[in-house]
């Protein structure tokens, strides 16, 4: 299995619960290594623009409000199949649906502050890689 990149946001609700230690632990726990790391307070326009995708679903607005409503964490983790791996970590969308031990079943309140993000794919990990972090702020390992 080939070793990727993924992308991956501690969310506000999350960030607000002290949990990003827990959360990091998870991720180093699982083999994938945290190569890129920062905390930012994302602007309106920085959120629509990552949620762009969404920008016609009816939840689009209550997700930049929500996102942009404290600090979060973005990391890069790298590792082999890091994409699906870090999926599974994080648990289904809904935290009610998300099994036990996932991020989501543990951390998250509800399907809106669900405390997690992860990209899906291997473009949108290249994307949204690229959104937050210069090359030179990625410390591959
Ligand atoms: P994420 O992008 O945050 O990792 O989550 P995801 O892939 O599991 O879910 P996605 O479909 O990409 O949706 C992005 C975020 O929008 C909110 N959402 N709300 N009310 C709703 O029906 C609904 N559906 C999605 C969630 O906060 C989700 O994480
Ligand atoms: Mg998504």
């Amino acid at each position: 299995m080939a070793i990727e990149r993924t992308f991956s946001i501690i969310k506000p609700d999350a960030v607000a619960k002290n949990a990003i230690g827990a959360i990091y632990a998870r991720f180093e726990a699982a083999n994938l290594k945290i190569v890129a790391s920062k905390m930012i307070h994302m602007s309106k326009e920085q959120a629509e623009g990552f949620y762009a995708e969404h920008k016609e679903r009816p939840f689009f607005a209550a997700l930049v409000e929500f996102m942009t409503s404290g600090p979060v964490t973005v990391q890069v983790l790298e590792g082999e199949n890091a994409i699906v791996k870090n999926r599974e970590i994080m648990g289904a969308t809904n935290p009610a649906e998300a099994a036990a031990g996932t991020l989501r079943h543990d951390f998250a309140e509800s399907i809106d502050a669900n405390a997690v993000h992860g990209s899906d794919a291997p473009a949108s990990a290249a994307r949204e890689i690229a959104y937050f972090f210069e090359d030179s702020e990625i410390f591959s390992r």
